[in-house]
């Protein structure tokens, strides 16, 4: 039996051939990669959990070079697989077959920076990591971040409305992305890089690449609004011996921190039952820092919560995040990992993950839950040696079903990519898949875009 996460048979896409590399290297002389060992990293996920055997790299550096590319392609009937950091977690970014691989990571220049209004443009390729070094100087900052900052792409952050640790803060990309310019299918250059607050002149078009995982167009060029960089930061680690206790804990630094409340992350522990990460971020050193103590201080006297440290100092800061931020690498060493990101009503959050306990027993090396508090934003993981198919059949749909009961998202964050995307109907009613698969083919009507990704196999 084939898995719903396994893709479908390749479709009838063109193959390759030297006519189409000389086309390729004409617009893009010493940019065309065909070199095997060139092409390994391309390949394969993050997780090295899913691997392509695209034959062709393709790294253009401007827009009308992925015009050249796309409309080539679409006249060709040649799949194409945009990638940007190739960071992310559902095996969306590399290719199922041959697809060939639209890399964003030549196109990294910063275009505008308006410090009045603090509105970035920059080209897709650009790496998270280096808008935010860039920023700072400015006194400015992303309004995203996430562990994968050092390799992500801006664009591909758009594409997979990526959320991260500062969305309870600055909200989704859905509002602090002003603009986008996106090559469509068929090469057409679509220009909505408005650097605007507000525009309501019609359909906000944008908003439909957002999250669109490499489907509908490739993102050659993003807009995006900045907060400043506040004056005063502090980052708080404390323990909590139950999950009830963390929620008031929550309830209590909303009521007491209110706007300077930046992050409320956890994770779970073999050491302490769970760890929180309180971020504050503010204008005024000493009015933080004296909300900062009476918070905790309540916190202690009622007993929610148990040991704790506090940093102020930058290196502190990024030391205690980094124990927040590297999990994700940290349970790659424990084998295969089966990754669940769901949104869930915050005070069910955790329960999934003792169910999913129960239900597993000794069947797996461990579960594992952390992610955004804040956000009801639960990654739930589960880890083996090795890949475990019987592990995999008594996951899901358990997972599924446990969390289209509780109304849930099943990917509240990563996307749909590969791994998904047959799974969305236990979050979205079927009415409203089929208007997707009609989008889909009104903006990539041969569909070489990203194929076998986020449309579920029966639209296909
Ligand atoms: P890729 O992985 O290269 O691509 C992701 C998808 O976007 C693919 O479908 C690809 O086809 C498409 N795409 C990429 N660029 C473009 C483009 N220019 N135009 C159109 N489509 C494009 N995600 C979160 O939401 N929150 C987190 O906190 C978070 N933390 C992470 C931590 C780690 C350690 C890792 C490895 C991943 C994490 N992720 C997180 C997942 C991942 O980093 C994000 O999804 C990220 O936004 C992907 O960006 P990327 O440039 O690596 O895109
Ligand atoms: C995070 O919040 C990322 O750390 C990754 O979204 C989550 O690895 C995961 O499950
Ligand atoms: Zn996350």
């Amino acid at each position: 039996l084939r898995s719903p996460a396994a893709a479908p048979d390749r479709l009838p896409f063109s193959r390759i051939t030297q006519g189409d590399l000389d086309f390729f290297r004409k617009i893009l002389p010493g940019r065309v990669i065909t070199d095997p060992d060139l092409l390994e990293s391309s390949n394969v996920d993050w997780l090295k959990s899913v691997r392509g055997s695209s034959e062709l790299l393709l790294r253009p550096q401007t827009t009308e070079e992925v015009s050249q590319i796309l409309k080539y392609c679409n006249s060709r009937n040649l799949a194409v697989n945009p990638q940007g950091g190739n960071t992310g977690l559902v095996g969306g970014s590399v290719p199922v077959y041959d697809e060939i691989i639209l890399s964003t990571a030549l196109m990294n220049n910063i275009l505008t920076f308006d410090s009045i209004s603090g509105i970035l443009t920059c080209q897709a390729g650009c790496v998270l990591e280096n808008l935010s070094l860039y920023l700072e100087e400015k006194d400015y900052i992303m309004p995203l971040d996430l562990g994968a900052k050092g390799s992500c792409h801006i664009g591909g952050n758009v594409a997979t409305n990526a959320g991260g640790l500062r969305l309870l803060r600055y909200g989704s990309l859905h509002g602090t992305v002003l603009g986008l310019e996106v090559v469509l299918g068929d090469g057409q250059v679509l220009d909505c890089l408005a650097t605007l607050r507000k525009d309501n002149t019609g359909y906000d078009l944008k908003q439909l690449f957002i999250g669109s995982e490499g489907t509908l167009g490739v993102i050659t060029a993003v807009s995006i609004l900045c907060p400043r960089k506040p004056k005063s930061v502090n980052v708080v680690f404390l323990g909590c011996e139950t999950f009830e206790q963390l929620l008031k804990t929550f309830q209590l630094c909303r009521g007491m921190l209110g706007e300077i409340l930046s992050a409320y992350e956890f994770l779970d522990s073999e050491y302490c039952p769970f760890y929180v990460v309180i971020e504050t971020s503010g204008s005024d050193p000493k009015h933080d820092g004296e909300k900062l103590h009476n918070f905790l201080e309540e916190a202690m006297t009622s007993s929610l919560v148990t040991d704790g440290t506090v940093a102020t100092e930058d290196s502190k800061i990024k030391a205690l995040w980094s124990m927040r931020e590297r999990v994700t690498e940290a349970l790659t060493h424990d084998g295969f990992t089966y990754k669940y990101d769901i949104s869930l009503p915050v005070e069910k959050i955790y329960q999934l993950v003792t169910d999913m306990r129960e239900h597993l027993g000794d069947r797996a090396k461990s579960v594992v839950g952390y992610g955004h508090v804040g956000d009801g934003n639960l990654h739930l993981n589960v880890t083996s040696p090795a890949k475990d198919p019987a592990l995999l059949a008594a996951i899901e749909p358990f997972v599924y079903e446990w969390t289209a009961r509780c109304h849930g998202s099943i990917s509240a964050e990563h996307g749909l990519g590969l791994k998904k995307r047959n799974y969305i109907y236990y979050s979205k009613p079927s009415q409203a898949v089929a208007l997707m698969g009609n989008i889909k083919a009104m903006l990539d009507p041969k569909g070489i875009l990203n194929p076998y990704k986020t449309l579920p196999d029966n639209l296909k």
